[in-house]
């Protein structure tokens, strides 16, 4: 009997915590979850063990097993991983999901149970989802059983029509795993990038889209039928419940500093999110989508919204102390790499001061625009929005440049000709005049309601980079043309998107509402479900790992 074990995946649902490390080296009862496994599948004789790596891949290190690696663990998903490693799949095989706890009698019954396909099924696992508030039930891989044998299976199932959950452990005989193995590639052949089964593309299919399919085509599927004895661990929530240990991933500020550069290497595109204190930090830092992955992958320390949380306005009063000050707060709560919006910079004394600070702090970047100070927001149609001659401005970049530590830090120039009523010609003129002070960035700012000026202007700066062979990210805020897809601008030559306003104005309405709800009601009760809960925000701030830590000084 072999085994293999899918652990490429991101995690990207315990947040922070899987960040730099591997989903299945968080730790349960100080031993990571991978070795609970490795340790059950030891003591009941199975040593031919594979692992099939792709997210942080090297950190998955366990001598005497086979590894394989999906590096394109970001694109695919569970059912491409484990073909990474089809060439185990030849004789009698438990292939198991790297993210679940299961005791040894779950595997031991699974080892003796026969037929060519046999899936661990719980029974009672509607018990698992009381009280697990941040994975609903509707997200349970599903089977509706009959006769012993499973006749459907996927996450498409209602709770109500289901009699049991796939736990994510499964075996093939030696003739299933060809089964296995013949069928995959005949789908695959077939579908392509098509729809397959549950998948909206065969790439993106789940284990049981191919257990669906060999069922379709009258192969029997035998239900190991298993009471409780598992929990899977999906969420920080789940990995508390299992008695995980929840610590924050650490990072240096160096290592942080670098962390923007890495990603548009990497990827050649940020979304950044605005945050204007710790909490707005540590929401825009948590937030996924846990379908594509879809996070934010910085931060934008806005002057707007740090004024405004301040109950002032953005018109360049706050002191460099005061937004290091907010810079520091956001860098200690998040891993994110983090963007400052650094008005006009002030006068290159200040300018070098401030920079230098940001820098040691572990900011990944500022961005200045070329206004005279003080500055007065760009959004507002009334303000005067006076424009600094760009030769003085390029001055103040390459005082900037010069006085900073490392090259891992950038310094954006914002161009305001748009916001100053000026056209593309001055725009992209100040581009180049800035891009050859040595800039490490250009973003073009516009208030109008349709994206066509940042458009314009991010063609032309096409034009411009091939012009001059000076290639560097290209930055917009998109507040005012809020309809076009960050997709589009992606498109066009954007490489990094600032949602720059954004918490502190969902923020401001929601407590409005809250206020208002308590006066009109003379109580709370009213607006309790719209608020996050007492537990919650505990939980969001490290509460309940203080908790803990005094738990075990008192013990
Ligand atoms: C900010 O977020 O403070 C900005 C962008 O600078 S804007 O408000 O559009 O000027
Ligand atoms: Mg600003």
């Amino acid at each position: 009997m072999k085994a293999i074990i899918i652990a490429a995946g991101m995690g990207n649902r315990l947040l922070h915590l899987t960040q730099d490390t591997p989903k299945c080296l968080l730790k349960i009862n100080n031993k990571p979850i991978i070795e609970h496994q490795l340790e059950i599948f030891k003591s009941l004789g199975i040593s031919d063990i594979s692992i099939v790596k792709g997210f942080l891949k090297d950190q998955i290190n366990y001598p005497g097993t086979k590894s394989f690696t999906n590096d394109d663990y970001q694109n695919n998903n569970i059912l491409a991983s484990l073909m990474y490693a089809e060439s185990e799949i030849d004789d009698e095989v438990i292939i198991s999901y790297a993210d679940i706890i299961y005791e040894k009698e779950v595997v031991e019954k699974l080892i003796n149970a026969p037929g060519d396909v046999s899936v661990v099924v719980d029974i009672d696992w509607k018990k698992g989802y009381v009280d697990r508030k941040n994975h609903p039930i509707e997200e349970a891989e599903n089977v509706v059983i009959e006769g012993g044998s499973i006749k459907r299976i996927g996450k498409h199932l209602t709770a109500d029509e289901s009699n049991g959950e796939f736990i994510g452990i499964f075996k093939l005989s030696k003739n299933g795993a060809n089964n296995w193995r013949n069928i995959y590639n005949e789908v695959k052949e077939k579908f392509g990038d098509g729809q397959f089964q549950q998948a909206k593309t065969f790439k993106k299919a789940y284990l049981t889209d191919l257990l669906q399919e060999l069922i379709d085509r009258n192969h029997q599927v035998n239900s190991v039928d298993i009471h409780g004895g598992w929990i899977e661990i999906d969420t920080i929530e789940d990995l508390k419940r299992a008695g995980g240990t929840i610590t924050s991933t650490k990072i240096t500020p160096e290592a942080k500093r670098g962390l923007l550069r890495n990603i548009l290497a990497d990827k050649g595109f940020a979304r950044v999110m605005e945050a204007h204190n710790g909490i707005s930090a540590i929401v825009a830092s948590n937030a996924v989508i846990s379908e594509t992955k879809k996070t934010f992958d910085a931060l934008w320390v806005s002057s707007l919204t740090e004024s405004a949380a301040k109950g002032q306005p953005d018109i360049e009063i706050m002191g460099p102390d005061s937004r290091l000050k907010t810079v520091e707060e956001v860098l200690a709560v998040s891993n994110k790499p983090v963007i400052i919006d650094g008005d006009t910079g002030g006068d290159p004394n200040a300018f070098e001061y401030f920079i230098r600070k940001a820098e040691s702090l572990g900011a990944s970047a500022v961005i200045i625009e070329d206004k005279v100070y003080p500055k007065r927001n760009s959004l507002d149609p009334e303000s005067k929005q006076t424009l600094e001659d760009p030769n003085v401005f390029a001055e103040k970049i390459k005082r900037g440049k010069s006085a900073l530590l490392t090259d891992q830090f950038m310094i954006i120039a914002r161009i305001e000709s748009f916001i100053a009523g000026k056209d593309i010609t001055d725009a992209i003129s100040r581009a180049q005049k800035y891009l050859e002070a040595g800039v490490d960035g250009i973003m073009i700012h516009s208030k109008s309601k349709e994206p066509d000026e940042v458009l314009e202007f991010a063609k032309e700066y096409k034009k411009l980079t091939k012009q001059t062979g000076i290639i560097k990210p290209l930055v917009c805020v998109p507040t005012t043309y809020d309809s076009i897809k960050e997709s589009k601008l992606q498109k066009a030559g954007f490489n990094i998107v600032i949602y720059a306003n954004h918490s502190l104005r969902a923020s401001v309405k929601a407590m409005e509402e809250a206020c208002k709800k308590i006066l009109e009601s003379g109580r709370a009760k009213e607006i309790d479900k719209k608020l996050t809960s007492v537990e919650d925000l505990f939980d969001l701030v490290g509460f309940s790992d203080i908790k803990n830590k005094d738990k075990n000084n008192n013990d």
